[in-house]
């Protein structure tokens, strides 16, 4: 979080994080969808539709007092730009985990939280986090609660799950939302306990 107090603008990072193909870029073109941005996204993708580095874009709130520019990224879940990944992780300040709820595909995700895992270690239990159990359209999806058991979901702090559909923009608004309330409850915290220190 970068905190410009003379022109008051609070700036933010948000990724979506996640598998191959479990619905990060369809998210994030979501989101922007309804803010009426869709034309405000920048993706650098293959003639196929695949991530090749990240999407990126800006959204912008404002109150009477305080301008937050939340710079949102997805990053590509094709493990062969897998060194693209920690770079688009960088001074992350929430993640939108993007989880591809088909049974099949149940190992990828946990694979995809191990690799957060590792990247970011301990940083991780606190780090503001939402986990998006995606494609609830489809038949045949895994039991979240097994997921959630297999990750140790009681160890986090900052931590919640949404339920989304991203191909119709179905909880994509309320993970977002939810991230934001996390960031902002973790940075108060924070700011309370520099304060009495
Ligand atoms: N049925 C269904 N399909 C979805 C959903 N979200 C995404 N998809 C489809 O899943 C495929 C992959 O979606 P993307 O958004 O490109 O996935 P991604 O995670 O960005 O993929 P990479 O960047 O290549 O890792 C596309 O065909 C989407 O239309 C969903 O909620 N339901
Ligand atoms: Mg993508």
């Amino acid at each position: 979080m970068i905190i410009d107090h003379l022109d008051r603008v609070l700036a933010l990072k948000v990724v979506y994080y996640g598998p191959a193909l479990s619905g990060k870029t369809t998210s994030l073109k979501a989101l922007f969808n309804h803010f009426g941005k869709k034309d405000k996204v920048f993706s650098i993708e293959s003639t196929r539709k695949r991530t090749l580095f990240f999407d990126y874009g800006t959204v912008l709130f404002q109150n009477e007092l305080w301008k937050i520019k939340v710079h949102i990224y997805s990053t590509t879940g094709q493990d062969f730009y897998l060194v693209t990944r920690p770079i688009t992780l960088r001074a992350v300040d929430g993640i939108i985990f993007v989880a591809d709820s088909r049974k099949i595909v149940f190992d990828r995700n946990l694979i995809s939280w191990n690799e957060l895992e590792k990247y970011f270690q301990d940083s991780l239990l606190s780090l503001p986090k939402i986990i998006a159990f995606n494609k609830q359209d489809l038949p045949e999806k895994f039991n979240p609660e097994v997921f959630l058991d297999e990750i140790g979901y009681k160890n986090y702090e900052n931590i919640d799950t949404e339920y989304t559909i991203a191909i119709n923009s179905e909880g994509i608004l309320a993970s977002f939302e939810n991230i934001l309330r996390l960031i902002f409850k973790d940075y108060y915290e924070n700011q309370l306990i520099s304060a009495i220190s």
